[in-house]
């Protein structure tokens, strides 16, 4: 009888620190995955290309996202597809830090007049909040271009059409 009670303590026991260790290990797998990703907003940006001739472009497209006191700055590409062709719609999904917050004020938008005839016609952005569901629509309606009106090849704090 004694000797079946220790044997079960024993067993107990053992079983006792296995889930110890089994329980130390997920709860130090869940604080290393929860470290490696700090928090973010799904943005998306959607870019409509005008339908003139020429109007499409090869160079490199930059924006930023600002609000006051705060800017993030990406090359908006999608790799394996060839963006910003004349007449197009192309969206970005982006992820930016959650510390942007959830209001866009503004936005620059340029390219670097690569490839042969970079002269781009952007008709608009917007801007998506994937997390808010809120957009904002910025229109331009000009050529970015050294060789068209208004000859520059960036556009710069951007306001949003009301
Ligand atoms: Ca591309």
């Amino acid at each position: 009888m004694f000797a079946l009670k220790s044997l079960v303590t024993r067993k107990t026991r053992s079983a006792l620190i296995l889930m110890g260790i089994v329980l130390s290990l997920i709860l130090l797998n869940t604080s290393s995955a929860s470290a490696a990703t700090s928090p973010t907003i799904r943005y998306n940006i959607l870019v409509k290309t005008g339908c003139l001739r020429n109007a499409g472009t090869d160079a490199r497209v930059y924006i930023n996202l600002k609000r006051p006191g705060y800017a993030v700055s990406r090359e908006l590409d999608n790799p394996h597809r060839n963006d910003f062709e004349i007449c197009s719609l192309d969206g970005f999904p982006m992820e930016i830090p959650a510390a942007f917050g959830d209001q866009v004020t503004s936005i620059d938008i340029w390219h670097n007049n690569s490839g042969s005839t970079p002269g781009w016609y952007l008709e608009w952005v917007e801007v998506q909040n994937q997390n808010t569901g809120q957009r904002w629509r910025f229109a331009a309606n000009r050529w970015l271009s050294v060789s068209d009106w208004p000859y520059s090849l960036s556009i710069l704090d951007m306001k949003p059409s009301p």
